[in-house]
This record gives C-alpha cells, structure tokens and sequence, in this order.
C-alpha cells in the first residue's frame, strides 16, 4: 500500500486494500479455540470502584513497583523478567473516589497476534477506563510505538476521540457521501471501495470532520474502544536533567520514579484528568452538604438518574424531583428532572413523593 501512487486511478484499490487489511485484523480479534481472546482464568477480575487502570509494558518496565507503591497491595518485584504473571488488582482512593488498578504481566512485540499472553492482557486493558502504558527510560523509546501498535491491534484506540462520522445502512438508493467540512484524505472513490469491500452497497454516510480512510474503517467496524491514555516514563533516577527535559515533550507523558515515589503527584493530578469523573455531593435536607464522601459518577453516566442508581435502586420510585447547586445549573439552585446531567462537585438534594 505505502509503495502504491496515490491518484484518481488507484485511489479505489487502496481503498479496497485498507478494508481488505481492516477485516484481516478483526480475524486476530476473534479467539481461537482456548479461548486466547477473553479474560481467561485469573485474568480478568471483578470490576470494584467507579473506574479502572491498567498498567500495560514491556517486562521489567517497574509496573509492579509502580503498583506495591501508589495502593499499597503487593504485587511481586524483580530483576529478572516476566515476575508478573497474571493480574493483580489493588485500590486507590482519591479526592474520595475508589479506583481499581490492575498491574497486567509484561507483553511483548507480537501479543496481540498470541505471542506470550499478550493477547489475554490486552483484551483486560479492554475493559479499563484508563491506561498506563508504562516505559523505561533507559530503553530505546520505540518501545512506545511497538505498544500503541499491539493495543491498535486489538481495536483499542488510545487519546482519540470516536470519529465523527454518521454512517447509516439502508434497504436502498446506493451510497450517499455527504460533508460538512472539506475532505483533504479520502475521494468518494475510496469512500465507495472500503464500502464494497464491506459488501454494503446502500448507505449515508456524513462526515463531520477532515476523515481518513482509517477512521472511516473504524466506523464501519464498530468494535472499537476509545481508551484515554498515559505514557509513565519510569526510572528518572538513571537518566540527566538535560535528558529529562527531553523526554518532558513526549504529550501525554509523566516522567517518574516508582521507586522513589518520584512525581506522583503529577502522576496522580494527571489521572484524575484523564478519568474525567463527575463527584457530586449529597446536601440532606436542611444541612450542609457531605463534603467528604461524594459519590462518584463517570462522564459517560452523570444524570441525576444515575447518581440516584448509584445511591441506593429504590430512590429513583419515591423520586419527586431535586434541587442542584453548582456548574451544571444557571441559577442556585435550581430544581431538575432525573435526566439533568451533572458536572464535577455539584451539589444535589433530592426531593422524594409524599
Ligand atoms: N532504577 C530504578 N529501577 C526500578 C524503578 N522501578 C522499578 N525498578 C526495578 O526494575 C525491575 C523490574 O521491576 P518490576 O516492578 O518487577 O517490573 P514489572 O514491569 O512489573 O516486570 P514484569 O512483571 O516482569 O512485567 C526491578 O529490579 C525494580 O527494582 C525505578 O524507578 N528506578
Ligand atoms: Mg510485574
């Protein structure tokens, strides 16, 4: 593909070629017998907290250290490599919200194609809400995209945003390309190639963006995972300062030293970012609000609906209405229904039927 010219005469082959390797790829997705895809035994464990991290490197990268010191589980340390070799779970507690961590075995290039147990730690680093891909700085730093390469792989998309791109199939009238912005990377011929590819011969498609090819294919796909992602650049005690600032331009990355406890707060304050959670605090009736233990909802699920689910199911039955201080509201306060969306620390009283 890369040698081929792109112009108006090749431009539906590559099209074709870039599905054809799209559909290949979801092949490796699928396990095969063993179940080498999912969880598998001791592999994946039970969601606990309001979000999930996972820590995901090359072997002796530091993610166990890493671990033993941000929660305080053990998670067995050493020199040599793969210590690490299954899950192992822990939980941090921060600015009141339980979040699950999980130090994942080492992976090596090729794991996402059944190479070590590659393939069960990445489909666990599915099902996390946050990633750390954890580096060590004194390796050669194209050990960061071999990383983001496996993770790819397995349809997991790392700090991007789901394209957007309406695509809807239909009985009949063949393929409607329209846009809203000007397209620079893709023709309507190679729209039409992916698309046959795809045996879909009737579709409206709306691009809302400057689309590739790529994210066309990933739409189209629609198993994709769009995972937040850090990069933890771990023993800064082996390296310079001079180095040090090179390596402070990576985006997204937190230089550390885990076994120093070296810039955790940066590590911790930039997680919490990253997780985009939503802490509301509950005011009772007549008193002050709870400061201390807010509950804790997710970005995805911030309705009041959903804060009253995660107090206690019978709430929402004697649900009448509620009162909401904060940023989510014009005025203070002011009353809302149980579809009102939440902002972080909101404050909420809820008024129930009499
Ligand atoms: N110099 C230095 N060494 C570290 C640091 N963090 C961890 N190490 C060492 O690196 C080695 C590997 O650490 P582990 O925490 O076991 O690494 P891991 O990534 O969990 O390794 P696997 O479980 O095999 O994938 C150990 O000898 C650690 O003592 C650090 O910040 N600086
Ligand atoms: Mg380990």
């Amino acid at each position: 593909m890369a040698k081929t010219q792109k112009n108006k005469a090749t431009s539906y082959h590559v099209g074709q070629l870039k599905a054809k390797l799209a559909k290949l790829k979801r092949e490796l997705l699928i396990p095969t017998s063993g179940g080498g895809g999912g969880g598998g035994v001791g592999f994946d464990v039970a969601k606990t907290g309001v979000a999930r991290v996972g820590f995901v490197g090359f072997p002796s990268v530091g993610k166990s250290t890493l671990m033993s010191k941000l929660t305080g589980t053990h998670s067995e340390v050493g020199a040599y490599e793969f210590t690490t070799l299954t899950t192992v779970p822990g939980v941090i507690q921060y600015k009141g919200a339980k979040i699950q961590i999980l130090d994942l075995p080492g992976i090596i290039e090729g794991a996402k194609d059944g190479k070590g147990r590659g393939r069960q730690v990445i489909a666990v680093a599915r099902t996390c809400s946050l990633i750390f891909i954890v580096l060590d700085v004194m390796k050669p730093m194209s050990h960061k995209k071999i990383i983001e390469r496996e993770l790819e792989g397995f349809g997991i998309r790392l700090n991007k945003k789901p394209p957007a791109i309406i695509f809807k199939k239909k009985e009949k009238g063949g393929i409607t390309i329209t846009n809203t912005v000007p397209l620079n990377h893709i023709t309507a011929d190679e729209v039409k190639a992916v698309l046959s590819e795809y045996r879909i011969h009737n579709a409206d498609i709306t691009f809302k963006e400057d689309s590739t090819l790529d994210d066309l294919i990933d739409v189209v796909e629609g198993n994709r995972i769009y995972i937040p992602c850090i990069y933890v650049l771990n023993k800064i005690d082996q390296i310079s300062i001079e180095e040090l600032d090179l390596i402070y331009k990576i985006p997204n990355a937190v230089p550390i030293c885990a076994h120093h406890e070296w810039n955790f707060d940066e590590l911790l304050a930039t997680m919490w970012e990253k997780l985009d959670l939503v802490r509301v605090y509950t005011k009772p009736k007549g008193r002050v609000p709870d400061y201390e233990t807010p509950v804790v909802l997710t970005n995805e699920r911030n309705s009041i609906e959903d804060f009253c689910n995660q107090i206690h199911k019978a709430i929402l039955e004697q649900f009448k209405c509620a009162y909401v201080w904060g940023t989510s509201v014009k005025h203070n306060p002011q009353k809302v229904g149980k579809e009102h969306i939440l902002k972080d620390e909101d404050v909420v009283q809820i008024v129930k039927k009499i």
